[in-house]
């Protein structure tokens, strides 16, 4: 039995280089490497394509090492990690922070704890009900050279609260580390649970469109600021929760 490994070198120049690998079972490999470009190549992907992403409720600890009011004692782990693959890439590291856990999450301006996890939900994978106070967004102070993407939180429908933790975010982090803003995560899968059963996409664009006109006013940014990272799906919908979607 063979297996191949495909590897995209992500390069600076306009030459899109791939290395296909073919690696037989005496591990000898065989590196084959096209000496033009084809014809039908796509062009070059961005160095900084790959991105990385973590819950709301876990990139503290990733971030600060659990000293999560302030951002001294920064996670060397993460820090080396994330420094190794951007050393590569020659790029800043784009930081999506947010998911399920943030969506479900509220802002609470006067909260000294930087999230606050309800009894009921401890011990779950991805907890619901989070509160967030503004020490939260110190830790991000940690990644010096992130290019952030901020999740708000929309699943909970609460504009005025959504605007109050947006506000916070450029209050903490500085503007130059933020990329996108991106609103809500996996809206659809909120008709039946976060919205009525009824809630369709045309519903979905139609508040998209009313929170992000209200929230780039109360930020102060143009209605035409290419600010927010389009929606994220989920790939599981429908009853049986099969990915591409069933229903
Ligand atoms: C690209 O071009 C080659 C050679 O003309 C052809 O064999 C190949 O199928 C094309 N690939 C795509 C994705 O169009
Ligand atoms: C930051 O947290 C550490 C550990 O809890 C504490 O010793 C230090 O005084 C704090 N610094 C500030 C500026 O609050
Ligand atoms: C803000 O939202 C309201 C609906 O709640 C909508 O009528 C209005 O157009 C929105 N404002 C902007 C600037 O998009
Ligand atoms: C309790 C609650 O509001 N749950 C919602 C959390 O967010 C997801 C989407 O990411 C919704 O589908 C849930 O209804």
């Amino acid at each position: 039995m063979r297996w191949f490994s495909l590897t995209l070198a992500l390069l600076h120049t306009r030459e899109a280089e791939v290395v296909l690998g073919v690696q037989p079972e005496t591990n000898d490999r065989v590196i084959i490497s096209p000496q033009n470009v084809p014809h039908n190549a796509s062009r070059a992907i961005s160095p900084s394509f790959p991105g990385f992403a973590f819950e709301e409720m876990s990139f503290c600890y990733y971030a600060a090492d659990l000293t999560l009011r302030n951002k001294s004692n920064p996670n060397q782990v993460s820090q080396n990690l994330i420094q190794a693959i951007t050393g590569k890439t020659q790029t800043q590291p784009r930081i999506r922070v947010g998911g399920t856990s943030l969506d479900n999450s509220s802002y609470h301006p006067d909260q000294a704890e930087p999230f606050i996890i309800p009894d009921s939900q401890k011990g779950k994978g991805i907890p619901k009900n989070i509160k967030i106070g503004p020490s939260y967004f110190y830790s991000f102070a940690n990644f010096p050279q992130a290019q952030y993407v901020v999740d708000i939180p929309w699943a909970t429908n609460d504009l005025s609260n959504s605007i109050l933790l947006a506000k916070e975010v450029y209050k903490v982090i500085d503007a130059s580390n933020i990329y996108a803003l991106e609103i809500g995560n996996e809206p659809n899968n909120y008709h039946g649970n976060a919205r009525p059963s009824g809630w369709s996409m045309a519903d979905l664009a139609s508040q998209w469109h009313d929170w992000s006109g209200n929230i780039s006013k109360a930020l102060g940014f143009s209605e035409n600021k290419k600010i927010y990272q389009a929606i994220a799906l989920s790939s599981e919908t429908g009853t049986t929760g099969f990915p591409g979607g069933t229903a």
